[in-house]
């Protein structure tokens, strides 16, 4: 998992997964690196949703949505497929194998039926990726060839846990799965352990949250970092919430943060 300077392209023409294939193609598509974390609570998309060409992904936490039902499925789905961009539930799973597969699949938010992606918090070790590869592998699941996961490898919080062998330890559980496309990390992971360097095996792609241009963090812990610092350190996707909607001027201000990822991205594939 070292900082790649190819190419989106290149990357989706030689990765093995459909997911990763699409969000590369996709980013190339829309010239964008930005994923809007749309902490909203009602079913009713907002004014932002409207500029989806902006929009790589759009990452949900659904079970804030005070009216999650039906409505909220099929219109994220719609939008996604409307629009051309991925969904990525940021559900975080942590519980035992057996228990994080009815939470992903049927339970009261069905997250298999519409995520693209899901990320997982590894803290029970990789029992819980095995857990999500049995559905998604299953061969009566529909999805099986659009369904990825991510491996919540590093957080952006003060005093965070997820770090040192916890993070490498991401890493191996990785090199182990057929679904793991990559990992949420402030940036690349291979300066955790050199020794680890996994560009020649899978291309795993980086997520990068707690990414804001104007703040460097808040009271609750959480910590920023700019688009154009989060790109520099090996981040292939940047997630906004915050800085993109609370802002008076929500589609400029994506805009902005589009741009500004992007022009990292190719600052950093011209390096
Ligand atoms: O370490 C993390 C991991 C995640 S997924 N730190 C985070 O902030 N997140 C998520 O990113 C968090 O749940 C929220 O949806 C988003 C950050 O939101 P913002 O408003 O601070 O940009």
């Amino acid at each position: 998992a070292s900082k790649s300077t190819l190419p989106y392209h290149i990357r989706a023409a030689s990765h093995q997964h459909p997911v990763a294939q699409k969000l590369f193609r996709i980013a190339e598509q829309k010239k964008s690196n930005l994923i809007i974390s749309a902490d909203f609570s009602d079913t009713e998309p907002s004014g932002m949703c409207r500029r989806t060409y902006l929009l790589n992904t759009l990452s949900t936490h659904v079970d804030i949505i005070h009216d999650f039902g039906e409505k909220t499925v099929v219109g994220l789905k719609k939008l996604a497929a409307k629009h051309n961009f991925m969904i990525f539930e940021d559900r975080k799973f942590v519980d035992i194998g057996s228990t994080v597969q009815k939470q992903y699949h049927g339970g009261a938010l069905r997250i298999s039926e519409w995520a693209d992606i899901v990320n997982v918090s590894p803290l029970g070790g990789g029992g819980v990726v095995e857990a999500l590869e049995q559905i998604i592998f299953n061969e009566t699941f529909p999805y099986r060839d659009g369904r990825a996961v991510l491996l919540l490898a590093e957080m952006t919080t003060a005093g965070s846990l997820a770090t040192g062998q916890y993070t490498e330890q991401c890493i191996d559980i990785a090199n182990q799965s057929g679904a793991v496309i990559g990992f949420v990390a402030t940036g690349a992971l291979g300066t955790v352990n050199p020794d680890l360097n996994t560009s020649a095996q899978e291309d795993f792609i980086i997520f990068t949250t707690g990414v804001n241009s104007y703040q460097s963090g808040n009271v609750l812990g959480q910590q920023y970092q700019t688009p154009e610092a989060a790109v520099k350190a090996g981040s292939d996707f940047i997630i906004v919430g915050r800085g993109i909607y609370t802002s008076e001027n929500r589609v400029g201000t994506a805009k902005q943060y589009q741009r500004e990822g992007w022009n990292a991205y190719e600052a950093r594939i011209a390096s």
